[in-house]
């Protein structure tokens, strides 16, 4: 019954939280200051500069001139991006690719719509890009998660209705977007935090297409 399925990248396909966490922290520790990985919880889903907003936050970091923040952001990337080079098939979140190929197998199309500007190297080192038939991400889009206009564009790219497509997401802010695009909402990780989801799961490895149909 749904056309198509739209997957998240970060927490759905693959766990690069971490990764980040390191380039975050090491940034805030030259800077002179520490946070922990519960905070780095709440940086899931959020774009780079409002990551970096964040943080700044954290730290009580006031005065940075935009060119300051634009360059703390470049700095940040250039260690998360050594980290992603390295990245291999190997750390494909259990059951992540299975699933997406059962849906192409399935006749059910499919996109990836995440905030990472980073989109394109991540699924290229994953060896996974073939397995999308459209990819909108963080270069492609204007307005972050909530706002639905990630999911928008996947369903205009894959040219399907957003009523007949089904977004899975491990962040909040990403869970709201796809309602807000008038989508089904599968939430990948805690029922406590994920409590707007149509039906949550651990991972892929848990969901089925004939979950899909029970949407
Ligand atoms: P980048 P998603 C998000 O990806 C991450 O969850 C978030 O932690 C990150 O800050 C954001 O991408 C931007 O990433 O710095 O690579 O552009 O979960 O929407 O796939
Ligand atoms: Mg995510």
């Amino acid at each position: 019954k749904y056309k198509a399925c739209i997957f998240d990248l970060d927490g759905v396909i693959v766990d690069t939280a971490v990764y980040h966490y390191k380039a975050w922290k090491r940034l805030a520790n030259e800077m002179g200051f520490d946070f922990t990985e519960h905070q780095n919880e709440q940086l899931k889903g959020v774009s780079r500069m409002a990551s970096l907003e964040l943080i700044l936050g954290w730290g009580q970091v006031t005065g940075a001139t935009e060119t300051e923040k634009e360059e703390m952001a470049t700095r940040k990337n250039l260690w998360y991006t050594d980290m992603i080079n390295q990245m291999t098939p190997d750390e494909i979140l259990s059951g992540a690719e299975e699933f997406v190929q059962g849906c192409r197998d399935a006749g059910i199309k499919t996109a990836i719509g995440s905030a990472s500007k980073n989109t394109p190297i991540i699924l290229a080192k994953l060896q996974l890009t073939q397995l999308f038939d459209a990819i909108v991400d963080g270069n492609s889009v204007s307005k972050a998660k909530p706002n639905p206009e990630v999911f928008l564009k996947g369903a205009e790219a894959l040219g399907v209705a957003p009523t007949d497509c089904v977004v899975f997401e491990d962040a909040v802010a990403g869970v709201e977007a796809a309602l807000n695009a008038g989508m089904k909402a599968v939430g990948i990780g805690s029922p406590e935090m994920l409590t707007e989801a149509d039906v949550v799961v651990s991972g892929l490895d848990k969901f089925t297409l004939a979950m899909l149909e029970e949407l």
